[in-house]
Formats: C-alpha cells, structure tokens, sequence
C-alpha cells in the first residue's frame, strides 16, 4: 500500500482507494489551502491523520487543534481574511459551540476564502445527538454543498475553495459518517505546489469588517446578493446531476449519501419495472431552483429522499406553490423517516412504502430494517485498565443513594451506565459544572457532584467553572485526567504538553483552577481508590465549590505505546480459584470486561483483554484477583483456569 502522505502529495495525477477522509485532504492540497484548523470529534478526525501523515517539512499548509470549535473556526477566519485559503472542519454538534462565529462568517468579506466542513452524524453513531446542519446554512446565509461519496466530497471540495477563493467567502461542506469513511477509488488531478505565500492582504480600510448596529444591513445584504449569484452559477458548478429514464410519472429528488442508497434500491427493483428519474442535489443550499422547477413540471410524481429533516421537501415544496405546480410531491411520511442513517435498506423500505411495484415490499418497518443483523446488542464500556473505572468505582463508595451525579462528554460518559451510574444526566461537551451548579439550588439535602474530561476542561469547562466559582455554588467536581482527547482518538490538548506540530508547555489543570480562584483542591492517582472515596466523603462535607483531580492516563493509550517497546509484556491478574468466594465483586460492580462469569458462577479472566494494569485488585473482598507471570506464562495458566 502506498505511504499515505506521500500519496497526497504526489505531482502527476493518480486514481487511489481512500476514504473520504482522505480524499478531501488531497483536494486541500490541491487547491492550495494554507491554514487548517479543527476540534477532534468523529467522523472527521481522520482528516488530521492525514494532514499528519505529511512529512512536516514538505507539508503545505499551517495545522493545528484548537482548544475548541469556536476558536478554531476564528483562527481559519483570521488566516482568510489575511488572504489565505483556510478549512475548518468539526464534528455535527461542534458547529453548536463555532455557531457565535461561524453566523457572522458570510456576512464578512474573506479575502482568502474559507470552507467549513462538518461531519455530521445522522443515526448518532458517536454524538449526542443526530443534528441536521443544513439549518445553519440557511440561517446563516452559507452556501452548503453535500457529497455523496470520497470522489464527490474531492471534487466539491475543490469546487467550494475555488468558489470561496473567487467570492471572498465562506462555504460548508457537508460530509456524513459514511462518506467519511467509506472508500472508493478516486481521481485526482495534478498538484502543482503554489509559490510562498505574499504579505498580508487584510484591508480594513477597504472595506467594513464591524457588523455594529445599521452597519449590519449592508452586510447582510451582500451576503444574500451573493448567495442569489451562487445560485445563478450552479448549472455551471456541475454540482448537481440529473439521472434521466426517460419516466415522466415518477422522479426522485435526493442529496448527499441517501443518493448511494436509492440507486443500490433501484438495482434491487422490480423485474421490468419502469424506474423514476433521479435529481441529485449537489448544492443543498441554495438549491438551483430553476433545475428542481423543471423537474417537477416534467413529472406527475416527485418523492424526496434526505436523511433527517425535511430540509430539501420544504424547499422545493415551497417552490412548486410558489410556481403553481401540480406534480404531487411525497416527502417524510412519518417520524421513522425523519431518524437514522439512509442506508440501502432503509430507503428501500421507504420507495417500497411509496411505490410498491417498483420495489418489493419488505415487510419490516424502514427503521428497524438495518438493526436487525442478527448481532447481539453490545453496549459500549470502558477499556480494561481505565482509570475512569477505578474512579467511578471509588467515588461510588462515598455517596449516598439521594446524591445526584451530572456526567459530561468523553470516555467517562461510559460511567453512565451499569453497574457505576455515575452521571445521570447528560448535555454537551462541558455542562457538567453549570447544570450541577442549578441542581444544587433549592436543594439541601441531595450533594451534586459532576464529572469532567481534561480536553473538556480546556474546550467548554471554564465558563461553568469560572461560574461556580463566582456564584459559590455547593458543588463537588471531579476532573478525570487522563493525559489526553481519548474518546475522538487520542489528540493533545493544552494540558498534555504537545500540540499537533511541537512540544509545548503544558497548561497545569491545578495551576489554571488555582488562578481562578479554587480554593478547595484536592489531587489523586484514579487507581488509589481508598484515597479517592475517602476525598469524595470529605469534600461532600465541605461548603462551596470544591474539585478532585483524579488522574491517570488513558491505559488504551499507554498499553498501545508501551507494547512497540522491545521486550514489554503485561503481567495479567488471575484469579485465584482456592480463595475465589464467588462474591462476583470484580463482575457486578467494578465490571472490567476481563472478568467472565462461568454458569457455574466461577469467574476467569480473559487473556486477550486484561492488560495487567491491576486496579482490580484491591476491589475483591476475597483478594482473590493475583498476579501473574508474565504475559506468555500468564496466557496459558489463565487460559486453563477451571
Ligand atoms: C462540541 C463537541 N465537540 C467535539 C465532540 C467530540 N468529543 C466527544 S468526547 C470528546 C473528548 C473528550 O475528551 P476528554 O474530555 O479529555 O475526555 P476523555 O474522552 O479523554 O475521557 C470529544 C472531543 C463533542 N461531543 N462535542
């Protein structure tokens, strides 16, 4: 397999297998981005492993994470205004935190360009929620342009830059799980690299960058002239495509991805049957109105296909009444439709529902169509060794049935979940403090305690903590430390030292607490759980606002790291069956994955999950979990284990 940043910048055009992902870092490339800036969040991370996998030296464009969505997407927008083409990408409910700025974006005039590309998230495989972004172009005036596959998403990258470049704007990208991540063969074109960058071309005098008051109006107004004259070039943009067969009776008006799975339905139709046209929307925002007008005139029947909302329905529904049209148009028939990702099965269960002859019906409701694979359910847990394990167990010991735990976003949301229930209640990356700080008004009796991730920390937690600290509240935090951005894959944060490019000095938790006028800090490893439950217990005791750090580091992290060491072997736990009292302690409530329960209730661990990290160990009332040898003695004696 070709060495992947060198793929990337390669000079000759070649076609290559990639991702999404991928594909898109190559249109970057090719289209002489400058800056790229990001927060960590599935499905775009991958982006910045491929920006990495560059060779620093020859990289042509600046990278780096930013501590959050907002302030990267100002960064991107700094770097465009002094002329330089700049990318921001996030994931879906990242836009939420960029949105202060990212709505003022089209009003500006960006010398540079700039694209925003989401990855959104429909069938919320990794987010809170399944949030539909297209209502952010239109509220914000963006044009939003959305692929289909790894070739779309290249060649409507480059389309966006080249278009952002010439207007001075900003443009959106929409990616979605899937044409992130699924590979096609794609390709590309010839790079030939830009010459060193000029000075600076940030003109302040040329133009107004304040929107204060009336001085809006202007602004706006060149916002939705220029969105009028998008419009009017898409038939040129080739950012659309029409599938004609020819069937005046029936079409189909669909975007992004949902596109890859009406033509896979259609392959699937009935023998003989006469299939719809198709209208492939590629600009989502603004639709070529002209384009979708013309196809509903020519058609008796339209159904749209879009994951999610009803976004293209209620314009183009719009449009037919405005025009006086007849065609009968067939959107989201029920809230099924409006939820989960538009895979195959699913959108030929919706064109079996609207046209039963063309496609056969099969007999299962469109939502439960892709679930029901036949797989046990497995719900997500906690790596073997996480120290968020050995924290929640502790912690758990020191409160009462009555007091109220508020979780956050990160690998200690698992904490949520059975047998810890740690963390009841759940918003958005940072809340934990301030949500915790409202629970605990009107409230003597139940003790609030809230939990908080370190990149979380640097990304949305000080505002809530700042609060806290400001208004009092009677709230315990707990600050699960682990040295690194684990749930998105592993990136630096302020904290741990490095950014994306070099070492740097790490920001002290502790330090920044302290400036802020913390007082009541208390530090401990995750792994010392006696030490940790008594902390819990004293803190609840005390008034005010009050924080613990538990720290230790991702372990998935470490035992990857530590296993390319020459001559490291994990030195497993067993148990041991002579003193074994079948509490089941190291199962029903510490819950490493390790542990597997026999029907005959006898407990063994798994060789290929335990890491030998050994904060098990104090949990069995038996001290029945022992060392092992090392990790090949350890295997078999374990594996033989009654
Ligand atoms: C606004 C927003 N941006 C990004 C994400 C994706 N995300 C989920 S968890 C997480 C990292 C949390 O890291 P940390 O707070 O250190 O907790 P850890 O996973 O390391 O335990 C991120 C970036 C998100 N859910 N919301």
């Amino acid at each position: 397999m070709k060495d992947m940043g060198r793929m990337l910048l390669e000079r000759d055009p070649f076609e290559e297998l990639v991702i999404g992902n991928t594909a898109i870092v190559r249109g970057m490339v090719e289209s002489g981005v400058r800056v790229v800036t990001s927060y960590p969040g599935s499905p775009t991370p991958e982006i910045a492993e491929a920006i990495r996998s560059m060779p620093a030296a020859e990289r042509p464009m600046y990278f780096e994470f930013s501590t959050n969505e907002k302030v990267a997407t100002e960064v991107a927008f700094g770097a465009a205004l002094n002329g330089r083409l700049s990318v921001v990408f996030f994931k879906s409910v990242g836009l939420n935190v960029a949105a202060d700025s990212l709505v003022q974006l089209p009003l500006q005039d960006i010398p540079g360009g700039m694209v925003v590309i989401l990855g959104d998230d429909p069938g919320a495989n990794s987010s809170q929620n399944e949030q539909d972004n297209r209502h952010y172009a239109r509220l914000s005036y963006c044009p939003l342009f959305e692929p289909a596959s790894a070739s779309e998403a290249y060649l409507m990258f480059r389309k966006a830059a080249a278009l952002a470049q010439e207007l001075r704007t900003v443009i959106m990208v929409r990616l979605t799980t899937h044409v992130c991540h699924a590979k096609e063969k794609v390709r590309f074109d010839a790079w030939t690299p830009a010459p060193a960058d000029s000075g600076p071309l940030f003109d302040p005098d040329s133009t107004n960058y304040i929107p204060l008051a009336a001085t809006v109006f202007p602004m706006k107004r060149r916002a939705l002239e220029r969105l009028s004259a998008i419009e009017a070039r898409l038939p040129s943009l080739g950012l659309d495509a029409l599938f004609d067969n020819g069937n005046p009776d029936r079409g189909i008006i669909v975007a992004g991805l949902p596109f890859a799975s009406v033509m896979d339905a259609l392959d699937e139709s009935a023998p003989g049957a006469r299939l719809p046209d198709v209208l492939k929307l590629g600009s989502v925002y603004p639709i070529d109105r002209n384009a979708v007008r013309a196809f509903l005139k020519s058609h008796a029947t339209v159904k749209i296909i879009e994951e999610l909302d009803p976004v293209i329905e209620a314009d183009v529904k719009a449009l037919a009444y405005d025009a006086g049209l007849r065609c009968r148009i067939i959107g989201k028939q029920d809230v099924d439709e409006a939820m989960g990702e538009y895979t195959p099965g699913k959108v030929g269960a919706i064109l079996a529902e609207t046209w039963p002859d063309l496609v056969a019906p099969v007999g299962k409701p469109a939502a439960a169509q892709d679930a029901a694979s036949g797989l046990p359910a497995r719900p997500p847990q906690m790596c073997p060794g996480c120290g968020h394990r050995s924290a929640f167990y502790a912690i758990k010991k020191a409160l009462a049935p009555t007091d109220i735990t508020v979780a956050d976003i990160g690998c200690h949301t698992l904490g949520s979940l059975e047998p810890y229930l740690m963390g009841r209640v759940l918003l958005s990356m940072g809340h934990s403090t301030s949500t915790a700080s409202g629970l605990s008004l009107y409230n003597e009796s139940r003790r609030v305690v809230c939990f908080l991730g370190d990149s979380t920390f640097f990304h949305a937690g000080l505002p809530g903590i700042i609060n806290a600290v400001y208004n009092g509240h009677r709230v315990l935090l707990v600050i699960m430390q682990n040295g690194t951005t684990a749930m998105t894959g592993h990136q630096d944060h302020p904290g741990t030292g490095r950014n994306f490019s070099a070492e740097t000095e790490k920001i002290s938790i502790r330090a920044a607490l302290e400036g802020l006028g913390v007082s009541n800090i208390r530090e401990v490893d995750a792994y010392q759980q006696a030490t940790l439950t008594s902390m819990v217990r004293a803190a609840l005791d005390e008034p005010g606002f009050k924080v613990i750090i538990a720290s230790h580091p991702c372990m998935l992290k470490f035992t990857r790291e530590a296993r390319r060491r020459p001559g490291w072997a994990a030195r497993m736990v067993r148990i041991d069956q002579d003193r074994c009292e079948r509490i089941h302690e190291c199962v029903e409530r510490f819950a490493c994955p390790t542990f597997q329960r026999a029907d005959d209730g006898s407990i063994t661990t798994h060789p290929d999950l335990c890491i030998g990290d050994g904060s098990c160990r104090q949990t069995c009332p038996a001290s029945a979990i022992v060392p092992e040898g090392t990790a090949g003695a350890s295997t078999e004696a374990t594996r033989s284990a009654p």
